[in-house]
């Protein structure tokens, strides 16, 4: 024991946090044909012609369902795309975005 005391340790602790999830939501309107809600489910969700549906007519009876979560970036990217995809066919087909709790 050589009786000095050994320095403070200053290392710090990498946390990293996990990032906020956003919910893209897909919300029924009266002009967009079925069809074409699950087409572009399909092409910007990636998914199957029976999860398309699923959340298509859950949204066509409720009034909206969540489509899936993803980081900000993606949500708002693909929400817009959805957007988009209605405007260009001359539907008012809406996706928004929500941060999960
Ligand atoms: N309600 C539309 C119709 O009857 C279909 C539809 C379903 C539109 C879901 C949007 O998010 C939607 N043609």
């Amino acid at each position: 024991m050589s009786g000095i005391a050994a320095p403070p340790k200053t290392e710090k602790k990498t946390r990293t946090e996990r990032p906020r999830l956003y919910k893209v939501i897909l919300l029924n309107d009266d002009f967009t044909p079925r069809d074409f809600v699950v087409e572009v489910l399909k092409g910007i969700f990636r998914m199957t012609e029976s999860e398309a549906l699923g959340v298509m007519l859950t949204a066509h009876r409720r009034g909206a369902s969540v489509v899936a979560v993803f980081t900000r970036e993606v949500a708002e990217t693909k929400a817009q795309q959805g957007n988009d995809a209605g405007q260009s066919a001359g539907y008012p087909l809406t996706f928004t975005t929500e941060r999960e709790e």
